[in-house]
């Protein structure tokens, strides 16, 4: 790129935009970060980063745009919006925080579970002394890419019995792992399944009856990954019938999840509302500012997405 400093289009919806843009002006390249909704002539921004929803109609003012990056770890919205070119790179949010916050989110809900919280915290409120026991748990992760691995290998050192489960066969030390045909042996043992999947249009509902029946009964869901992996009533149904017998759930299908939604009160739900691993903008900023040197010097971009994987 013959120019050394670059125009950036910040997007981030209900976030609160100004530590990105104080960040990324600190970068040497950057001349200028232009925030979503503006006025201004964009006909120079080359970057354009996302945090969801993206207003329509915002690409085609940025005739010389170079490169796309979600604010965060996935992309799904990007993915899924028509105007969103396909020849433009588009990259995610790699970042080491994030990746531990996630770990600690579902570490802390397995061992919760493993632990029985709940019945501690109920026989608290009745003044009731009851050494309650637990067992060891077996622990199946399904997506084990950066996130998943990382919790895989944590949940192994924090000594759980460990499965995981991804799209092609890959290695976890103290785990046994299974690909594309393994899917009903990896399920049939576990004490605990976690979502991590990706969505893409081969994931959308992969959280449903067919497949939630094949873990052992009484197995415990935790999804943090999006809400649209699971379907809803078929949830319900099971854990209704006790042969789940319980879930976590971080993601939903309508974020904020509706008043009335029946998860909310359901005695065997817990629900959080979307704060797993959230961006931290200190940390993302590296990557971000790592990526726009790398524009500018036209050196391959970091996390980029494979269009034809979705993810
Ligand atoms: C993300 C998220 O994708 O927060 O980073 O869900």
């Amino acid at each position: 790129m013959d120019q050394q400093k670059i125009e950036i289009l910040l997007s981030t919806s209900v976030w609160n935009p100004q530590p990105w843009v104080d960040g990324l002006s600190l970068s040497e390249h950057v001349s200028k970060v232009h925030v979503w909704p503006t006025d201004a002539d964009l006909s120079n921004v080359k970057a354009l980063f996302v945090w969801k929803p993206l207003a329509e109609g915002v690409v085609t003012q940025l005739p010389n745009l170079k490169w796309i990056s979600s604010l965060g770890a996935g992309v799904d919205h990007l993915m899924t919006d028509p105007q969103i070119p396909s020849d433009i790179p588009i990259t995610r949010i790699v970042d080491p925080r994030l990746t531990i916050d996630m770990t600690n989110y579902v570490m802390m809900a397995v061992i919760m579970y493993q632990r029985k919280f709940k019945l501690l915290q109920e026989n608290q409120a009745k003044a009731h002394w009851e050494r309650i026991t637990y067992d060891n748990l077996t622990v199946g992760v399904m997506g084990l890419g950066e996130l998943g691995g990382h919790l895989a290998n944590q949940l192994v050192a924090a000594g759980f019995e460990v499965y995981g489960y991804s799209r092609t066969k890959n290695h976890i030390v103290g785990a046994e792992t299974y690909a594309e045909h393994g899917l009903e042996e990896f399920l049939s043992d576990l004490d605990v399944l976690v979502n991590l999947l990706p969505i893409t249009p081969k994931t959308v509902g992969i959280l449903n009856r067919d497949l939630l029946s094949q873990t052992k009964k009484g197995c415990y869901l935790i999804n943090v990954a999006r809400g649209n992996h699971l379907v809803d009533e078929d949830l319900i149904e099971l854990l209704d019938s006790n042969h789940l017998s319980g879930a976590m759930l971080d993601v939903f299908h309508q974020e904020p999840l509706p008043e009335n939604h029946p998860f909310w009160k359901h005695p065997k739900i817990t629900i959080t509302p979307h704060v797993a691993s959230v961006t931290s903008p200190q940390s993302a900023l590296n990557l971000l500012k790592e990526n726009i040197d790398r524009l500018v010097n036209e050196t391959p971009l970091l996390h980029q997405v494979d269009l034809n994987r979705g993810y």
